[in-house]
């Protein structure tokens, strides 16, 4: 069951949701500590309880490889839709208060976990503030959320790039698949080729006035510029450049084998 604040909070009815249109969202299910599958069940059993909330479509259960030098044993991984009044924000605190009853401890960012809960979009809202990025930054590159809802989401759009899940998943499959880091100088980039070339000898990393359409464009300090769709932004990753770029080509790389139905 909620706890105590979180029924006060399932139950109230602020004036910001009275007024909103119901939106349709996608949650990404992540865990790899416990019984995985025993949990995102008991998340959702928690979320239908929630008065604003709908459940939707659900993709079945993946086994995908663990991101992130932390992250501990192989993950399984989901998505969900939800439709609700509650704003992003509210949302997101709905998330994080079923993560916490589930027993997410956040010790180590991107460590293991019992359950994480992301907003992947929220409709066709674009919000970049540090407590909530929507449609989620990294969902673009990483396969252990693009391929569960490449499996359901069929008539979604992202949001800014307007490409299909399924169309994010064909960008990541060339290979080679070659990666641009434009803010990067031609030197670094050789010796990053050659810390990268033993674990991902599928992946070249090319000199940044490549603009093909089948390069990754990676930013490392800016944003995006006018007219790169879908970039991969590492500003918010853990580690220095090379940990980020392993981590950012492990979930990209990876080949998410699906487990059974949810
Ligand atoms: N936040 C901002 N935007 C969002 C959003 N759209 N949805 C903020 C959810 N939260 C958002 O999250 C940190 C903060 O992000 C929150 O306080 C919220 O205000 P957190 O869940 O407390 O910590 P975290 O999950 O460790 O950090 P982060 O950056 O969200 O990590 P990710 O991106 O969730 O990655 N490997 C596999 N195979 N599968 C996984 O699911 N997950 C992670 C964590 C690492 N490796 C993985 C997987
Ligand atoms: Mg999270």
């Amino acid at each position: 069951m909620f706890s105590r604040t979180c029924l006060a909070f399932a139950n109230e009815t602020p004036s910001d949701q009275a007024n909103l249109d119901r939106v349709c969202c996608w949650i990404s299910f992540g865990g790899n500590v416990g019984d995985v599958k025993a949990t995102f069940d008991a998340a959702l059993a928690l979320l239908s309880l929630h008065c604003h909330i709908q459940l939707g479509q659900r993709s079945g259960l993946y086994t995908t490889a663990p991101m992130g030098s932390s992250a501990g044993r192989p993950f399984i991984n989901s998505v969900c839709e939800l439709t609700t009044k509650l704003s992003p924000l509210r949302l997101l605190n709905v998330l994080q208060c079923v993560e916490n009853q589930l027993g997410r401890v956040r010790d180590i960012r991107w460590g293991p976990r019992t359950l994480d809960l992301d907003i992947l979009t929220y409709g066709q809202y674009v919000h970049d503030e540090p407590d909530l990025i929507v449609p989620h930054p990294a969902l673009t590159y990483r396969r252990f959320v693009l391929d569960p809802l490449a499996e359901v989401a069929t008539d979604w759009r992202h949001p800014v790039s307007e490409m299909s899940a399924r169309q994010l998943v064909a960008r990541l499959e060339p290979r080679p698949l070659r990666v641009a880091l434009p803010e990067i100088s031609p030197s670094q980039l050789d010796k990053l080729s050659g810390q990268l070339r033993t674990r991902f000898p599928e992946v070249k990393l090319v000199h940044a006035d490549v603009e093909q359409s089948d390069v990754l464009r990676v930013r490392t300090s800016s944003p995006a510029t006018e007219g790169e769709r879908a970039v991969i932004d590492l500003r918010r990753s853990p580690g220095d450049l090379l940990e980020q770029l392993t981590s950012t080509l492990t979930a990209a790389l990876d080949a998410p084998q699906r487990l059974s139905d949810w």
